[in-house]
């Protein structure tokens, strides 16, 4: 790690034993290909404990003391959450610690219990090359936690953040439109108070007791530690990610990531190229793959303007199909029918990837001559546009063909 890049705008990404520091929002090309756990963010439920950490706690909160916990309000026993306006917004009953009001885990489970929702989503960072790991998140709509607070007067955003150590670099935090946090069009998901995750109660590691999750949105607006939503008739997003010169509106992309592939492969063995796929806001046709025959020491980066983009020729490869039973998959006791985004009768994804989840996928080669390949894969939406069009800029979402090089030797 340099000395010139300053605590605040480190994150740690800490996976199978391996820490890495990357820069909070430098340029693409300064984050790293690669990290560990691919094969894990690939399966259909990522284990609490698997998935990648993106987080500028230092200490993260699971190396506090029980003690240090309970004092930060991080256990279910002490966890309360205040929703209070600033001085431009009107809410007639307000939730806070100071008057015994603010919210505590019994109240939202017993929400849960009779209005819950629940459903897959994908974590992906804006800013990582590879998703982060994919959960069954349960819990209970923002709006139903609006509601609790009687009717609002000049709230036009909602502002929120977690638990941060009191030292204000570390804050993390992030905000919604009124519109967004209220009105869910048919066929999407809310925005929501996650406390489970994979039928268990979420856990420290990955936001708990309580984490705000935004369906739509990569990582940024899925504040974890959540205790504090604040109510504002400003108007504009404020989102630590926005001050990093991102989109604060961007949607999660549709993407296709490669996995690792062996440096070496002996001709005539089968090749089989895997990867992920994340079904964003435009949803997944199709996974395209080029392999392209390369000399050895062959720049594996293609400028966008580099003519062989526009002779390239992709094949289609197999995303791996939604399971026959999702019983073996889904925690027990929970059906799929129960899930949204899926059909209340056949208990089947209404879309494959569903709508802001993930799948793998696979393409096998056979007899592939000796030589140097490159393979790129690539996501084509229900537009019909491929990654990383419409949108290549990096701002909006990291989005960019991915490429593996392999040797085959005789
Ligand atoms: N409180 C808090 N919430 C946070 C962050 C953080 O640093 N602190 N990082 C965000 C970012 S940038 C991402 S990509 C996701 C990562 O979620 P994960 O660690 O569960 O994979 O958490 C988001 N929520
Ligand atoms: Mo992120």
């Amino acid at each position: 790690m340099s000395e010139s890049i300053s605590r605040r705008d480190l994150i740690r990404l800490a996976g199978g034993g391996a820490a890495l520091s990357v820069r909070l929002n430098a340029q693409a090309t300064a984050f790293p290909e690669r990290i560990e756990g691919q094969a894990a963010s690939r399966r259909l439920l990522t284990a609490a404990g698997d998935f990648e950490d993106v987080n500028r706690n230092n200490p993260p909160p699971s190396d506090l003391t029980i003690d240090q916990l309970r004092t930060a309000r991080l256990t279910p026993e002490t966890w309360r959450l205040e929703v209070v306006p600033d001085d431009s917004a009107g809410v007639p009953r307000p939730k806070r610690l100071q008057d015994g009001t603010a919210i505590d885990l019994p109240t939202l489970e017993a929400m849960a219990n009779s209005g819950g929702v629940r459903y897959l989503k994908a974590m992906q960072c804006l800013n990582i090359a590879q998703p982060l790991g994919q959960g069954l998140w349960e819990g209970v709509p923002l709006r139903d936690i609006l509601a609790l607070l009687g009717p609002l007067n000049d709230v036009r955003r909602l502002y929120y953040w977690g638990y941060h150590n009191e030292k204000p670099e570390q804050l993390f935090q992030s905000s919604l439109s009124y519109s967004q946090a209220m009105e869910t069009p048919p066929g999407e998901l809310p925005a929501f108070l996650a406390i489970r995750l994979n039928g268990e109660p979420l856990p420290l590691e990955r936001g708990g007791p309580v984490r705000l999750v935004v369906p739509w949105a990569h990582g940024f607006k899925s504040i974890k530690w959540l205790q504090k939503i604040v109510l504002t008739n400003d108007y504009k997003a404020n989102d630590t990610y926005a001050q990093q010169n991102n989109d604060p509106e961007s949607w999660l992309k549709s993407a296709a990531y490669l996995d690792e592939l062996p440096e070496t492969i002996k001709a005539g063995d089968r090749i089989e190229i895997r990867g992920a796929v994340i079904a964003g806001r435009s949803g997944v046709t199709r996974v395209e793959c080029w392999v392209r025959s390369v000399e050895a020491d062959a720049p594996r980066d293609l400028p966008d303007d580099d003519p062989a983009w526009a002779a390239s020729s992709w094949q289609v490869a197999v995303i791996d199909a939604e399971p026959e039973d999702w019983s073996s998959v889904l925690p027990a006791g929970v059906a799929s029918r129960s899930l949204l985004g899926f059909d209340r009768d056949s208990g089947r994804a209404v879309q494959w990837p569903p709508k802001y989840g993930m799948a793998g996928w696979s393409l096998r080669l056979d007899r592939l001559e000796p030589g140097t390949y490159d393979v790129r894969a690539r996501a084509v939406d229900l537009n019909g546009f491929a990654q990383p069009e419409p949108r290549p800029n990096s701002k909006s979402g990291r989005n960019g063909v991915p490429v593996e090089r392999f040797r085959v030797v005789g």
